[in-house]
């Protein structure tokens, strides 16, 4: 895999850079296996960062992309507009052109957008919107203008992929629980997994999925989530261990609504940078049997993104 470059752009300070070298990974992934959760980064040369961006990152680009999912076996992308390009979805809509149908999309729209444009980004392969309350990420949206995203997007059966802090669920509750498409929580709602799998945090994620059918939950980023962090050197404890039990719950209970996800380039981790091949071995951990592991990786993202091929 060619190695990250920097574009045009500054980096910000500290930066981590996708890891250029993934093994390969044990595990096989099964056949029609989705990336559900990945995004594109410029190239800022051809595709500029949004003014109002929280961070610049280095490049990771449609052609990286595509050769990591071969590597590991993936036969399929979604690849969520990152919050570094805005609104302007030129980067991802481009990547789903030239991904030979094998990629959708999940987009950032302000309420300026025109029905062309959405139908535009419909034929590219777009089939969602994302809403972020992930304070450090993007600046507040109101919510009258994000419910009226949702209302116009339900018209092309798109649905809303929504980000946020564990904390803020109580807050957020009665906006998601109103939402009019099916919901998917990236990352699990970001517990924290210092608490309890019990504890009243992931109690309440676990009762938005219970109580709201129409919502989904990616089991994605365990290297985001985790506190233990990747395996010691000696490789004795398996990498991420303190995110499974919540994984693990979520899987077992709602196996029809999950989704998995690299989250590659790995946008703002600090620590350290996953070996993508690391994050696939970690799935047998998370969906222990062939019927879990098919409906996480190939039934659940096919009935989402590509209805038309069930
Ligand atoms: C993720 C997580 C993050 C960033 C973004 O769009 C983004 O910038 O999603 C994050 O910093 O937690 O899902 O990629």
């Amino acid at each position: 895999m060619n190695a990250p470059t920097t574009g045009d752009f500054v980096k910000t300070a500290g930066w981590l850079d996708w890891f250029s070298g993934p093994s390969k990974p044990q595990f096989k992934l099964p056949p029609g296996t989705v990336d559900a959760h990945c995004h594109v980064f410029g190239p800022g040369s051809h595709f500029p960062y949004a003014p109002e961006r929280k961070y610049t990152p280095c490049d990771a680009s449609k052609d990286q992309l595509f050769a990591l999912r071969d590597h590991l076996g993936v036969s399929r992308n979604v690849i969520v507009q990152a919050t570094c390009h805005g609104a302007d979805n030129r980067a991802m809509v481009d990547a789903l052109l030239h991904s030979s149908g094998r990629a959708r999309g999940v987009a950032t729209v302000r309420r300026s957008i025109a029905d062309s444009e959405i139908q535009a980004m419909h034929d590219a392969g777009v089939r969602g919107v994302r809403f972020n309350f992930v304070k450090r990420l993007v600046d507040f949206t109101p919510k009258d203008e994000l419910l009226e995203i949702a209302g116009r997007i339900a018209k092309w059966n798109w649905h809303v992929v929504i980000y946020f802090e564990a904390v803020d669920l109580p807050e957020l509750w009665d906006f998601f629980t109103a939402l009019p498409t099916t919901v998917v929580v990236d990352h699990m709602g970001r517990p924290d997994v210092r608490q309890p799998v019990e504890g009243a945090q992931f109690s309440l994620f676990l009762k938005l999925m219970r109580e709201h059918t129409n919502v989904w939950s990616k089991v994605s980023c365990p290297e985001r989530l985790s506190v233990l962090g990747p395996p010691a050197l000696n490789g004795e404890i398996c990498a991420y261990q303190d995110v499974v039990p919540f994984a693990l719950r979520v899987i077992n209970e709602f196996p029809d609504r999950v989704l998995w996800g690299t989250d590659w380039p790995h946008p703002n981790l600090k620590d350290h940078m996953p070996d993508d091949g690391l994050l696939v071995d970690f799935i047998p951990q998370i969906a222990p049997t062939v019927e879990l592991q098919r409906k996480l990786l190939v039934d659940n993202p096919m009935r989402l993104y590509w209805p038309e091929e069930q």
